[in-house]
């Protein structure tokens, strides 16, 4: 470091992410996570960093870099809300900083983005069709969106979505792949039928083991091949909760999450909620489509050390317990002595959250928040409290849910695995009590 007086980091951050960012490169903290280690300074150094005295320095773990020189940074893009994060446009895949999704339900312009290939183009919603086949399917129907509306009793729900690479940004050793920050999750109000109402129209054979989809999105190596064909054990598509929507929040589903049509099967990785839906198959296997075998969308079955591959892997199902904090933004500044009120969402794959705690001193002391109901199955809950801080100068908050197991968030990354799938580590935010 040079003598010359810097603005404080913090400030920066406020004012201008991207230059904040390149502060940091500069300052050698390790630029790959948004959420790492320092490497050699200490607390010392990290105080002056952030311009402020850090109340609860004593409990902070020994190297982690202030989420206030280490949030989200965002720029623009047509279509949706100009706060999107663009982490790559071929194929697009776009998330929203947590503050973004604050809303209840997620609106359509902050429903995040992940294409794995190249959507359709020229879409007649009119002519849509959706085969229902299958080596395990009685008989192979073929179904306009107006047949489903027709033949079938309509549902509106709440459900989250959640891609299982949300937070890989953290894992390290790094994996590749979309580097999610904390975005790449919505809950959202979907309108269509039961997948079990057109599974049963059909006739499920005897046989039958899992229910997967197939988009009329391509691969982008221009081979005609699908991008991705996922599905679902039987037992999950034939939930209340899974249907197949073609209205979202009371209108059409937007072009990058799968209009005219998509599936969703909600609580699992969200590559199983296929896109652009024009064929469900009934499989007497697990479905062998793309990004079904290999690593994808599996994690060892036994723990591996940090950076080693694994031959025995298996597919994730249900996503594990996970909150955000919604309000404030990171970097919020507050006045001393007045209650800062916080609020976020929590939700926990297929299960319920039980119990969502606060931190204010890096995790050696919690307090309970208001937790909400979901309002339906598989809808993220809300919470909500109110903190007091004693002293002025840098404080974090953390934040963690409880599922109805009793399995806890972790502190920070759970464990490694080679695609980065699963972090759920607790959400921090950034604050700044003044005087
Ligand atoms: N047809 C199709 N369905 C798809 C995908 C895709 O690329 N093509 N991506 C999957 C993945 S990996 C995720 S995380 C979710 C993302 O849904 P969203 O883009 O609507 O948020 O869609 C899933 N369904
Ligand atoms: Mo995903």
């Amino acid at each position: 470091m040079n003598n010359k007086k810097r603005i404080g980091l913090f400030e920066l951050y406020s004012k201008d992410p991207i230059k904040a960012d390149k502060e940091l490169w500069d300052r050698e903290i390790n630029p790959k996570t948004r959420r790492g280690f320092l490497k050699k300074s200490g607390l010392l150094a990290m105080a002056s960093v952030i311009g402020a005295n850090i109340p609860f320095a004593n409990n902070m773990p020994s190297g982690l870099i202030p989420v206030a020189v280490a949030d989200d940074s965002s720029f623009k893009i047509e279509g949706k809300h100009e706060g999107m994060i663009i982490l790559n446009d071929y194929p697009v895949n776009t998330e929203f900083p947590a503050h973004l999704l604050d809303d209840e339900v997620t609106p359509n312009d902050k429903m995040f983005i992940r294409n794995n290939g190249i959507p359709p183009v020229d879409i007649d919603v009119d002519n849509w069709i959706l085969e229902v086949g299958g080596e395990s399917c009685e008989t192979t129907k073929k179904y306009k969106i107006s047949d489903l509306k027709e033949k079938f009793e309509e549902v509106t729900i709440q459900l989250q979505l959640e891609c299982a690479g949300n937070g890989r940004v953290e894992f390290n050793p790094s994996a590749s792949g979309n580097q999610w920050s904390l975005g790449a999750i919505s809950c959202a109000k979907w309108s269509g039928v039961k997948l079990k109402d057109v599974l049963n129209d059909c006739g499920i054979k005897d046989d039958a083991v899992y229910v997967a989809y197939y988009g009329a999105d391509k691969s982008l190596n221009s081979d005609g091949k699908e991008a991705i064909s996922r599905g679902v054990p039987l037992k999950k598509a034939l939930e209340d909760e899974s249907i197949i929507a073609w209205g979202v929040n009371g209108g059409d589903i937007p072009f990058h999450n799968g209009h005219p049509l998509r599936v969703i099967t909600a609580g699992w990785p969200a590559s199983t909620s296929g896109k652009w839906l024009n064929k469900i198959v009934i499989r007497n296997q697990v479905h062998d489509g793309v990004k079904m075998g290999g690593s994808s969308y599996r994690t060892p079955r036994n723990p591996v050390e940090p950076g080693q591959e694994s031959e025995n892997m298996c597919i994730i199902e249900s996503m594990p317990v996970k909150s955000l904090i919604t309000y404030p933004k990171s970097g919020a500044v507050v006045k001393l002595n007045d209650r800062l009120k916080l609020r976020g969402h929590a939700w926990a794959g297929d299960l319920r959250v039980n119990e969502m705690e606060i931190s204010i001193d890096f995790g050696a002391t919690w307090s309970k928040a208001i937790l909400q109901e979901p309002i339906n199955r598989l809808a993220w809950q809300h919470w909500s409290t109110e903190v007091n801080f004693l002293k002025v100068g840098y404080y974090e908050i953390w934040a963690r849910a409880t599922d109805l197991n009793g399995i806890k968030q972790p502190m920070v990354m759970p464990q490694w695995n080679p695609k980065g799938y699963l972090n759920n580590a607790c959400h921090r935010i950034a604050v700044m009590i003044e005087s």
